[in-house]
């Protein structure tokens, strides 16, 4: 009788504390279950009046059942006070929520996604390469062998290759695609090439170890583009890019892999062609070299002499972004401080 006394005591006792919410109601449950009063205190002070065999049995349950309704007294008090402290703090769902943080693209990259677009709309398709190359890619290929003086118009980070298959290097400019595209490929195409490329050279305002530059190839069939192609073509991309008529002027320059070459430039749009450190003062910017492809270079490919006939020209982004941009020192697109690069 005493044991299911305790066992109802215990269930009632567990669910009256498990759905108590208010601090009131669950100061009369503690009074009714563990306070001095309650029916289980009753039941183990009547213990001494019982038969031994009842008090063996009667006494280990009553205990535990205190220990129970401890615990879920326990529950109970911390639940109400999480109940108080929400319903005490105040929310205002009005308060516009924090932004967070996001990034964006390089203004080189953004620049680079331009350029393929333009390109792609007057049908070149856009093509990759590798950074690190073999010689023979970027001068061998191009009608620069070793012993050629042109070498020397391009500082070179050499890579130690020993053991390696070719001589490797950081390629000097995104012609080093050329002939690898070439030997997989038969005319007429059109390509661009955007790219890193890289010169061992001193650093200043307008020139950088670490540079973007963008090749542009269009071959075909001999007869059927011309210097005038390019010039047109190239133009046209200028007008796109910088969204006004630009001023190009062609002078005629050395390329072992073209004949004829040009150097190509653009009227300085940071000074308005008035002169600045950017411009040397001349009023105008270089922005690379081009011209009609060398019949070496085809053969390198291993086309068939004289079948074929092309431009190329291969012009420096980065140059371009800074006059896009209006920066007057091309180190400050590479050196990684993110307050110039928010800017954009
Ligand atoms: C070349 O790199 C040739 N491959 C261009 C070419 C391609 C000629 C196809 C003919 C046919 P050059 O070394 O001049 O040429 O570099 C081309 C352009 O890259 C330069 O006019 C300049 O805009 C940019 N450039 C070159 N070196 C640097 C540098 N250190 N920092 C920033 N831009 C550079």
């Amino acid at each position: 009788m005493v044991k299911e006394n305790i066992a109802r005591i215990i269930e009632e006792g567990k669910e009256a504390f498990a759905l108590a919410t208010e601090e009131m109601v669950f100061a009369e449950l503690e009074k009714k279950y563990l306070g001095r009063k309650s029916d289980l205190s009753d039941i183990l002070k009547g213990l001494k009046d019982l038969s031994p065999e009842e008090k063996r049995e009667a006494g280990p349950l009553a205990n535990e059942g205190r220990l129970v309704l401890e615990r879920a007294a326990e529950e109970a008090r911390t639940r109400i006070a999480s109940f108080k402290l929400a319903s005490e703090e105040h929310i205002d769902i009005t308060v516009p929520g924090r932004k967070p943080a996001v990034g964006h693209l390089h203004p080189i990259t953004r620049l680079t996604h331009e350029v393929e677009d333009i390109f792609s709309t007057l049908g070149f398709s856009v093509v990759g390469g590798q950074e690190v190359e073999t010689e023979f890619y970027n001068f061998d290929a191009l009608n620069i062998p070793s012993d050629h003086p042109a070498r020397d118009m391009q500082d070179t980070f050499w890579i130690d290759s020993e053991g390696l298959d070719s001589q490797y290097v950081l390629r000097t400019h995104t012609s080093s695609v050329q002939v690898r595209y070439m030997e997989a490929h038969t005319p007429p195409f059109r390509i661009v090439i955007p790219g890193r490329a890289f010169r061992n050279e001193a650093t200043d305002a307008s020139h950088e170890h670490t540079y973007h530059q963008f090749e542009c190839l269009m071959v075909d069939e001999r007869g059927k583009v011309t210097v005038a192609h390019f010039k047109h073509i190239a133009e046209m991309f200028f007008r796109e890019f910088f969204g006004r008529d630009v001023k190009v002027r062609l002078r005629p320059s050395f390329f072992p892999f073209t004949e004829p070459s040009f150097e190509f430039d653009i009227s300085c749009i940071l000074c308005d062609a008035k002169g600045c450190p950017v411009c040397k003062q001349s009023g105008w910017l270089e922005i690379g070299g081009a011209g009609m492809i060398h019949q070496k270079v085809f053969e390198k490919a291993g086309y068939d002499a004289g079948k074929y006939q092309g431009f190329a020209w291969g012009f420096g982004l980065t140059r371009l972004a800074m006059m896009k941009y209006g920066v007057t020192d091309i180190r400050l697109f590479m050196d990684g401080d993110i307050r110039f690069i928010r800017q954009f």
